[in-house]
């Protein structure tokens, strides 16, 4: 069984007045279903080099691999902005593979968005539109055929043992984001699903 982990921290503390924390993470699971992460880029973001250190990558933005020990894949992606501003962007494009294995099968693609709730202690599921409204972030997402994005994956599709497909991961903090979203610590988790498709 193989859980791949994408984990995104964003912390906007020392920018400006804004001290918000974010933290997103993304959890990609499989059950028999064997794909994995091949690869990652970062499209595009406007993370500063807060600091002025000329670092930005791997300072105010850090991807960090997690590997499965047990077979080198990438099981997950670690990943932290800090600090973050309205307006920030991160537009990152994850290539994944459906690894051919003995149990590799036709798999249906989807995910499902929670947010950490403090007082409960627990993931619970949120929407995009809830993600607006209670957090002035923008999180869009959505499975690609191609590296480019330029072929949207029709609904219904089946992804093929051994076929490369591709998801869009982006995130803003908007603009207009209240004051009040100051020293909040925010997290979410994104799980991306791999189901036999059955046939
Ligand atoms: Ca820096």
């Amino acid at each position: 069984m193989l859980v791949p982990m994408l984990l995104i921290t964003i912390s906007a503390f020392a920018y400006a007045q804004w001290s918000t924390q974010l933290t997103c993470l993304t959890t990609l699971t499989t059950a028999q279903e064997d794909i994995e992460i091949t690869n990652w880029t970062i499209n595009y973001t406007n993370t500063l080099d807060v600091n002025s250190n000329g670092v930005i990558l791997g300072d105010e933005l850090t991807i960090i691999e997690v590997i499965d020990p047990t077979n080198g894949q990438i099981i997950g992606l670690d990943i932290t902005a800090d600090p973050v501003f309205p307006g920030w962007v991160l537009h990152l494009i994850l290539e994944i593979y459906n690894r051919p294995s003995p149990h590799s099968v036709n798999v249906n693609v989807s995910y499902i968005l929670y947010c950490w709730n403090e007082t409960t202690q627990q993931w619970e599921q949120i929407t995009e539109e809830n993600l607006q409204n209670l957090f002035s972030i923008t999180y869009l997402d959505g499975f690609y055929l191609d590296p480019d994005l330029t072929q949207p994956m029709p609904s219904n599709y089946i992804v093929s043992p051994d076929q490369y497909f591709y998801k869009l991961e982006y995130l803003k903090l908007n603009e207009d984001a209240p004051p009040t979203l100051q020293g909040q610590s925010i997290e979410i988790k994104v799980e991306i699903y791999a189901e036999w498709a059955g046939v």
